[in-house]
């Protein structure tokens, strides 16, 4: 059978989030042709069953079937990666690139312990990102515990494979590279955003990031010791400029298509001249 890529083309939104006595394992989120819809749902059922922190206890696997109108079109954001000696020189590179962004120096403080501390009620992981004004701190989401979840993004099918072949060629061939490469470059086309800064929960993937829309995905190669289990994500947004309902709406239900890459450079050291 020929499958060709038309507007007509449905695409589906498949989404997975699993947990261990309510606590947040794991989730991912794609947006997918019908004919990838099975195996991508079945990938996103076996990392479910396979995460390391694991046996999750629920797990929940939807599908929604999206208007492919409505689909945007846009390119990824610029890739960079610093190299620092550790993760306190890392967490010092993420406030200054924070601050650069236009958050204040004081949020952006805030916003990496929120982080090392745990954003959820209790110290817990959040399921999704914590909202803050990039001048006051303010918190803006209404659930701590979920925040806010980004979804309906991902590469156009016909780009896919030129993306993996760029990401490898510069050693990053992690799907968690891609994931939030993908992720940031929707956060960066929100309206009203000034920041995103990220790093994992997973035990062994220290490398984190600071995006943002003047200066795209700048990776950071250490913002954890390994063996915590802490990890998440905060948006900074500008306000009174934004409307909360528009962008809660934009970054949960706009479906996004990556079709083009931005740069991908070398990794560099950071100097803590920089500071
Ligand atoms: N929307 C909002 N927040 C999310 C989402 C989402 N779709 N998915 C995850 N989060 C939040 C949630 O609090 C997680 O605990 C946290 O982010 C981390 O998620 O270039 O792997 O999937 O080397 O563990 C960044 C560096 C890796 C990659 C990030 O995140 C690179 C990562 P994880
Ligand atoms: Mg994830």
């Amino acid at each position: 059978m020929l499958i060709s890529w038309t507007m007509e083309t449905s695409l589906y939104s498949v989404r997975m989030r699993a947990s261990s006595h309510g606590r947040h394992l794991a989730g991912a989120e794609r947006l997918v042709t019908e004919v990838d819809v099975c195996a991508v749902t079945a990938a996103l059922m076996q990392r479910a069953m396979r995460c390391p922190h694991g046996p999750a206890d629920e797990i929940y696997c939807s599908v929604e079937r999206i208007d492919s109108q409505m689909v945007l079109y846009a390119a990824l954001p610029n890739l960079t990666t610093y190299e620092v000696q550790d993760w306190q020189e890392g967490r010092r590179a993420a406030h200054c690139l924070l601050v650069r962004a236009g958050v204040s120096s004081d949020v952006a403080a805030r916003a990496v312990s929120l982080l090392a501390n745990g954003a959820g009620p209790e110290g817990t992981v959040m399921r999704g990102a914590a909202l803050l004004v990039a001048a006051t701190g303010e918190r803006l989401e209404t659930d701590l515990g979920r925040g806010v979840r980004v979804s309906r993004m991902d590469l156009a099918p016909e780009f896919r494979p030129i993306l993996e072949h760029n990401l490898a060629a510069a050693g990053l061939d992690h799907h968690r590279v891609q994931e939030a490469l993908i992720l940031a470059g929707k956060v960066l086309r929100a309206p009203g955003i000034v920041a995103e800064l990220c790093w994992s929960d997973a035990t062994d993937y220290t490398t984190g990031y600071v995006a943002a829309p003047q200066f795209g995905y700048q990776r950071i190669s250490a913002l954890k010791p390994a063996g915590d289990r802490r990890g998440g994500r905060v948006f900074f947004v500008n306000q009174p400029d934004i409307s909360l309902a528009a962008l809660v709406d934009y970054l949960e239900r706009q479906a996004i298509l990556f079709n083009a890459s931005g740069t991908i450079s070398p990794p560099e050291k950071w100097m803590a001249h920089n500071e």
